[in-house]
């Protein structure tokens, strides 16, 4: 099975985020569901693997916190532009939560992640929209903020590659105290 550990968004976060979908040509909205903040992406993992991760994911111990949106922005694959994010307030204990995840998969045999981490929620994929069109969308939703939400316990999917999207599982919620 195909996995990644994310947050699963707090409904407040997830409709805010759900509202700035729309007037963006050719732009491929994440659906409501689907929306995330991913922490690591695993890939393929037979059952065993599986277990191992599952395992190493319930030891590690963190407290709760909250999140906020901030700001929005693009990422480009191969300099051309592939999808649409919005972001997130700089939060220290984000930032420890996923250094724990990354250090006790990589102690089970992972490959390190070499890609820093860089909190968002994909909201589109715009390969298709024109740039002109993108930079207009960014410039009106730059000043995004968002109320602070609780973030209780942390997830690791499974992701089934739908025909049009893919299908995400929460496999496992990982409580913080
Ligand atoms: O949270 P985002 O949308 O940035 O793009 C996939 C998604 O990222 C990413 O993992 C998240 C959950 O599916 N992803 C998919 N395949 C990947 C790969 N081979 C990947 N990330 C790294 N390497």
């Amino acid at each position: 099975m195909r996995l990644f550990v994310a947050l699963d968004l707090p409904d407040p976060m997830r409709e805010r985020l759900t509202r700035l979908a729309g007037s963006l040509a050719g732009a491929r909205w994440t659906p409501p569901a689907n929306l995330h903040l991913t922490l690591r992406f695993i890939g393929e993992a037979d059952r065993v693997m599986a277990e191992e991760i599952d395992h190493a994911l319930s030891a590690i111990r963190g407290r709760g916190f909250k999140l906020a949106l901030c700001g929005t922005g693009l990422f480009t694959r191969s300099g051309k532009t592939c999808s649409l994010w919005a972001g997130i307030e700089a939060s220290e204990p984000l930032e420890r939560l996923q250094g724990k995840i990354e250090t006790a998969l990589v102690r089970i045999g992972l490959p390190p992640e070499r890609k820093r981490f860089k909190p968002h929620v994909t909201l589109a994929r715009v390969d298709t929209v024109a740039e002109p069109a993108l930079a207009t969308w960014i410039q009106a939703h730059n000043l995004l903020r968002s109320e602070s939400v609780a973030i209780t316990h942390f997830t690791l999917f499974s992701s089934l590659r739908g025909k049009e999207q893919a299908v995400y599982h929460p496999e496992v919620d990982y409580e913080l105290g």
